[in-house]
């Protein structure tokens, strides 16, 4: 069992011994699980390579701890309940013995494709239950699955595969979000005319709608399972072998494959799961992330299996039918902790009231958000009308980069502040550090959010580039993991987020390099260069604001290179990097070493042309003017 804590003094207690003796503090949390073989010696580290081994030399395979583990207390009780993107579609629940038999059953079939330990598979699927048993099926037999959220363009798909040298893609048909169908297995055919790594693909049916199956690449899962065994021995890992990939955005570049270990990975998610959400026995846990995000990974299916939980998958999207579907959800499986982005919370205040009426909400007890700072209207209204004033905020900070929750509020425990992600986790060693590195100890600063000492659940390195991880992260301070977020600590100690301190925009919670957003636009034929900035944005929490400098204009003038440039990043990146605002430039405002500002351009974004502050490298002044004339509003 995965301990919890119950108090404040609790917290308090745990804190100052993780930070006193990490070693001995996560190696009594390690102990409640099971291991092959155990660690030889809890943590090396080194924060100059960066190498970081957790739980050393230690055995094990993570589907073990989830279902053998589980097996004795658990065998009958629901593992996974599905909710289905139509409501009047009829629900799944997979007990732990059922979920366990599937992903034994679709292991051996993986097998019988060929897939080995450490082979990396790429998962492209909407949110059905045999996404859970695929991850889960790589996982038992030590293959490391890297997961491309199903909103992502042919383009993106492609990139992720050629960089993790996939062997297999698992997908279905078509996919059904709200009222639409999205034709994913068309994206994946498009996708792997580049992929020569690429040998097979398995088809989830899901629509039934007509695809393609290319003869001798493509297998349907039902064809594929067919006869095979619902046993399947799990193969033995290293505590510090590759459980998974999962891309994110950063400010330059192409995305980064995050790597994440077994062992450390597995300790941290679950110990962050009962914690911050005080789970107990029973309980039903709904996060509504997409399983294509970490948030996915750590809190809908290993965080809450490990520890034994009911998690609730939910194919949909929360405003269909209508703007009451979370809601409608958890009255019908009476759900006790709810895990959302404040950007669904700030879609759904515009909605009104009424789709409040008539829903039972009272089994809630936690409600969580996770993805950017919560303004205080959002929490608010959460609180208010959503926990009807009874039920603690969990506002988590974290990162893909760092596995599991490592900022907040424990539910009930530590009390909580609007738009304060609160006090760290146990085991993790928050410091602010100002631009020149050094420490600001002490109450009422400001300044970048660095760790200082690893935790089980962080990255372990950029897959096929350790140097870009260095210098991404271990270079700016040396020594120290910088997250690349602002933050303050104020008169009571707790941390407030700031945003990003870099060019990465949070766009509804999904992380989004400027970069690539402007390289996709800069595919553009009458492009010449472009900059992308965001925007404070009532819902979306930032919008996408692009100043575009066109060679020439089209026939269809401004209004047709701002639709094409839209259509373009959409066909490129996929719908969610599509910029709000495209504002056609002569020239962008850059220093005289031609570095663009950015700083300016995202004031005029923002619509504040008060304190630009240093101008004084920039080329042409007389630009920043003409470019606040022009502004899109
Ligand atoms: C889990 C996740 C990470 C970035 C992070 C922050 C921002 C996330 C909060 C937050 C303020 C929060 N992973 N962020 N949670 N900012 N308060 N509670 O979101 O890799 O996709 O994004 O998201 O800037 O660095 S992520």
């Amino acid at each position: 069992m995965v301990r919890k804590i119950t108090s404040l003094g609790g917290y308090i207690h745990e804190y100052q011994k993780s930070v006193e003796n990490p070693k001995a503090f996560w190696e009594q949390q390690a102990e409640d699980f099971y291991w092959r073989k155990k660690w030889d010696n809890a943590l090396e580290w080194n924060f100059e390579e960066p190498s970081v081994n957790w739980f050393v030399n230690g055995k094990l395979n993570i589907t073990e701890n989830i279902f053998e583990r589980n097996m004795f207390l658990r065998k009958n009780q629901t593992a996974i309940i599905w909710e289905p993107n139509k409501p009047d579609e009829e629900s799944i629940t997979l007990t732990y013995e059922e979920l366990f038999r599937k992903v034994n059953q679709f292991a051996n079939a993986l097998i019988k494709i060929g897939i080995e330990k450490g082979d990396r598979v790429i998962i492209y699927m909407p949110m059905i239950p045999e996404l859970a048993i695929a991850m889960l099926a790589c996982a038992r037999i030590g293959a490391i699955h890297s997961i491309v959220f199903a909103g992502f363009s042919a383009n993106s798909l492609e990139e992720r595969i050629n960089d993790t040298q996939a062997k297999l893609v698992i997908t279905s048909d078509e996919a059904f979000r709200g009222n639409k169908i999205i034709q994913i297995k068309n994206i994946v055919d498009e996708a792997l005319v580049d992929c020569p790594c690429v040998k097979n693909v398995v088809v989830v049916k899901r629509t039934s709608g007509k695809i393609n199956m290319k003869d001798g690449r493509d297998v349907w899962w039902h064809d594929v399972i067919k006869g095979l065994s619902e046993e399947n021995e799990s193969v033995e890992m290293d505590s510090e072998d590759t459980l998974f990939i999962l891309y994110t955005s950063g400010s330059t570049g192409k995305p980064k494959g995050i790597v994440h270990s077994i062992g450390g990975y597995m300790v941290y998610s679950a110990y962050t799961f009962k914690n911050v959400f005080q789970y107990s026995d029973n309980d039903v846990f709904f996060c509504t992330a997409d399983i294509g995000w970490i948030t996915g990974h750590s809190y809908i299916i290993y965080g809450p299996l490990l520890c034994g939980a009911k998690t609730l998958m939910f194919e949909g999207i929360p405003t269909y039918p209508d703007a009451g579907r979370l809601w409608e959800i958890v009255d019908k499986y009476k759900v006790n902790q709810i895990y959302t982005a404040p950007t669904a919370i700030r879609s759904l205040i515009t909605y009104g009231e009424s789709y409040l009426e008539n829903k039972d909400l009272s089994s809630l007890k936690v409600l969580g958000t996770v993805g950017e700072p919560i303004n205080e209207e959002a929490w608010h209204w959460y609180h208010d009308h959503i926990g009807k004033g009874n039920c603690p905020i969990v506002d988590t900070w974290w990162q893909t980069e760092t596995g599991g929750i490592s900022i907040s509020s424990l539910a009930g425990i530590i009390p909580t502040k609007p738009s304060f992600a609160t006090l760290p986790l146990p085991g993790f060693q928050p410091v602010i550090l100002d631009n020149n590195g050094n420490e600001l100890s002490g109450r009422n600063v400001e300044g970048n959010l660095c760790v200082k000492f690893p935790w089980p659940g962080m990255l372990r390195t950029i897959y096929g580039d350790h140097k870009r991880c260095k210098e991404t992260y271990f270079s700016k301070f040396k020594a120290y993991y910088f997250t690349g977020d602002g933050v303050k600590r104020d008169e009571d100690g707790y941390y407030r987020l700031l945003g990003r301190v870099d060019d990465v925009i949070i766009v509804s919670g999904h992380n989004l390099g400027t970069a690539e957003i402007e390289n996709a636009i800069n595919e553009h034929p009458l492009v010449h260069e472009s900059a992308v900035v965001g925007y404070s944005h009532e819902i979306k929490g930032q919008g996408i604001y692009a100043f575009v400098v066109c060679s020439e204009l089209s026939t269809g003038g401004e209004e047709g290179i701002r639709k094409s440039v839209i259509k373009g990043v959409t066909k490129i990146i996929g719908p969610i990097a599509k910029p709000d605002k495209v504002q056609i430039v002569k020239e962008l405002p850059k220093t005289r070493s031609g570095k663009i500002m950015r700083r300016i351009l995202r004031k005029i974004a923002d619509d504040d042309f008060t304190n630009f502050g240093d101008t004084s490298t920039l080329l042409d002044p007389e630009l920043v003017e003409i470019i606040i004339k022009g502004r899109v509003k």
